[in-house]
């Protein structure tokens, strides 16, 4: 039985390894079976036709954007991958594909649900949205949260799909800058208003502090305030709020507790599309139970986090 096993292994593996150099010929000599995915980078030329066209080899561009957005993408995978155990936005190594240069002085970024599109910026109220590690972690976990939870836009699920993409978007800027919860900014956008937004504003959305009046994107921040029909912008702000209060008692690392508990949520409870916020609640508390059995620190941060936004458990 062994020598049958490991001769189909062996199969297995030259079977893999010719399909890999079937789909990269110049790339023979540093296949590896654990295989990341392809991260293209094609250039809208301020249309708006998707993809546009295909930028060779946009690691060494000479666009800046085209390069950012190669390089950032590449860490978000690299943050799913090396922290969540997540192989790309599908789990199933699917090919990660940004365009832009998107529109004329688009003042927008998005995932289109099987793509990402980035706006140049007007050069006044935004720069360009690539630029910025939150947004870039904030729109490809639109992608996540389609393939898991798989949440609608609009209402409570609406809200917390919004959350989710900014709570992984800021975890995952303090992972590429290795802060803790402490050291962090919490805020989405901080680095891609233009200088006429900066007369007033400093961000698009404060995970500390949702309904400061510095943020563009008014929020907020407590249950009692939720009123169906809402922009999930406006309503992210709740769960915004419980991830950073569980995310800073915890201390630490956002990415050692906070953030496998709210993966787990997201990830371990099938598809959810109307799911609401007590819900999401629900599950954190019970991811929180199985990754953290015992620790009672852990759930009581999970327990007051949420009760401090007005959803007990
Ligand atoms: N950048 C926005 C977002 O991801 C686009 C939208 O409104 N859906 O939230
Ligand atoms: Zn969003």
């Amino acid at each position: 039985a062994t020598m049958r096993h490991d001769h189909q292994l062996r199969q297995f593996r030259d079977s893999a390894r010719q399909l890999v150099m079937a789909k990269r010929p110049f790339q023979a000599f540093s296949v590896t079976l654990t295989q990341t995915p392809d991260i293209p980078v094609y250039t809208c030329n301020n249309g708006m036709t998707l993809p546009g066209v295909q930028i060779a080899d946009p690691g060494n561009s000479s666009d800046p954007q085209v390069k950012t957005t190669f390089n950032t993408t590449s860490d978000v995978e690299r943050f799913y991958r090396s922290v969540f155990n997540r192989n790309s936005i599908d789990g199933n190594g699917m090919t990660i594909l940004s365009s832009v240069h998107y529109g004329r002085d688009y003042n927008n970024a998005f995932w289109n649900g099987s793509q990402m599109a980035y706006g140049d910026g007007d050069g006044q109220i935004f720069t360009a949205f690539c630029d910025s590690a939150d947004v870039v972690g904030h729109e490809l976990t639109h992608g996540v949260t389609q393939y898991t939870l798989g949440l609608d836009y609009e209402n409570q699920a609406g809200g917390l799909n919004e959350s989710l993409s900014d709570a992984f978007g800021s975890l995952f800027k303090q992972w590429v800058k290795g802060q803790s919860t402490d050291e962090a900014d919490w805020l989405i956008g901080n680095d891609i208003l233009g200088p006429a937004a900066r007369q007033k504003y400093t961000c698009l959305r404060d995970m500390a502090d949702p309904t400061n009046a510095h943020c563009m994107g008014g929020q907020i921040a407590h249950f009692r305030d939720y009123r169906d029909g809402m922009d999930p912008h406006e309503t992210s702000g709740i769960a915004n709020h419980a991830f950073y209060l569980i995310a800073t008692r915890l201390g630490g690392k956002s990415w050692d507790k906070a953030g496998p508990i709210w993966y787990d949520a997201l990830t371990r409870n099938g598809s959810n599309p109307d799911m609401t916020m007590a819900e999401f609640a629900g599950a954190t508390k019970a991811s929180a139970a199985r990754l953290f059995p015992g620790d009672t620190a852990v759930a009581k941060a999970v327990d007051s986090g949420w009760a401090d936004v007005g959803i007990a458990l």
